[in-house]
């Protein structure tokens, strides 16, 4: 087994200690970050991604697999960054104004994370103005909104309609999702992506980002 494989097994096991380890070897024995993120992290990131959305792991797996790979990714950071290795684009997340639920949304910013996404997380109660300046601010190519209460979805249409306001929405994607949200609903508010679980908006987010480029 090399190196990348064995850190890519470790993480979907979630031994964040290990993870840790493995890359310092890896660098030590004079792998690039590059390859030991691409090969290593984001490979057994995505493996379980792929498991998540065929109900094969499920959310506790996920967090778990997430923090063995916030693990790695910390001892590899200053190595990215000398190396030059940009993130494929940069993208903003929150729970919508007057919604507290974080747990799916903090999932599908570790998705993001996972597929090398750099991402600006608001956290819950954001509203419409706050998406939509920070994405101006921040240069973010996509706003990523989640809701779980049908009484706050409607905030997503003043996001669509913030965006409109302030002159971006031809610059900047808006992708949706949560429990209530529908492929119809995202339709009938004018945002740009719907997805109905989180593998799949990071691989929505990814597409985007590259297409952009
Ligand atoms: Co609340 N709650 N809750 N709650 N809660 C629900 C959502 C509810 C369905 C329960 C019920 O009544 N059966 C109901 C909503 C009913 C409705 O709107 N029709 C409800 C209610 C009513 C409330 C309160 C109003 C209760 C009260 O106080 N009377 C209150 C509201 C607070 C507020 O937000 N202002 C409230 C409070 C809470 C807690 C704080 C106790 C807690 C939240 C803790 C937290 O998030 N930190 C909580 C919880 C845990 C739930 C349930 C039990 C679980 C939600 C969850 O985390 N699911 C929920 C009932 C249920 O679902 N069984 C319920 C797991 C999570 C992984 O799924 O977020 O859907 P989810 O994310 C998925 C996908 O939707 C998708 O990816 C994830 C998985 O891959 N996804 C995206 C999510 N965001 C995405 C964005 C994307 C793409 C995909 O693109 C950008």
């Amino acid at each position: 087994m090399t190196i990348f494989e064995e850190i890519a097994q470790t993480l979907q096991k979630g031994r964040a200690k290990l993870v840790a380890e493995l890359v310092t070897k890896a660098l030590e024995s004079g792998e690039q970050a590059k390859d030991i993120l691409e090969k290593g992290l984001l490979a057994g990131m995505n493996v379980i991604g792929e498991k998540f959305q065929k109900n094969e792991v499920f959310v506790p797996e996920v967090l778990i697999a997430a923090r063995a790979m916030d693990a790695g990714v910390k001892v590899l950071k200053p190595h990215l960054v000398a190396e030059g290795v940009e993130p494929i684009g940069r993208v903003c997340i929150g729970t919508v104004e007057g919604d507290l639920h974080d747990i799916g949304k903090n999932l599908v910013r570790m998705m993001l994370e996972g597929k090398g996404i750099e991402v600006i997380d608001l956290g819950v109660d954001v509203s419409a103005e706050r998406f939509v300046q920070t994405a101006i601010d921040e240069n973010c190519g996509i706003i990523c909104c989640s809701a779980l209460l049908t009484t706050t979805m409607g905030v997503m249409k003043e996001v669509v309609e913030k965006a409109i306001e302030k002159g971006v929405r031809d610059k900047i994607k808006i992708m949706v999702g949560g429990a209530p949200i529908t492929q119809s609903f995202c339709d009938s508010i004018g945002a740009d992506v719907y997805t109905s679980d989180a593998a799949s908006a990071a691989d929505a987010a990814e597409a985007i980002l590259k297409a952009g480029k």
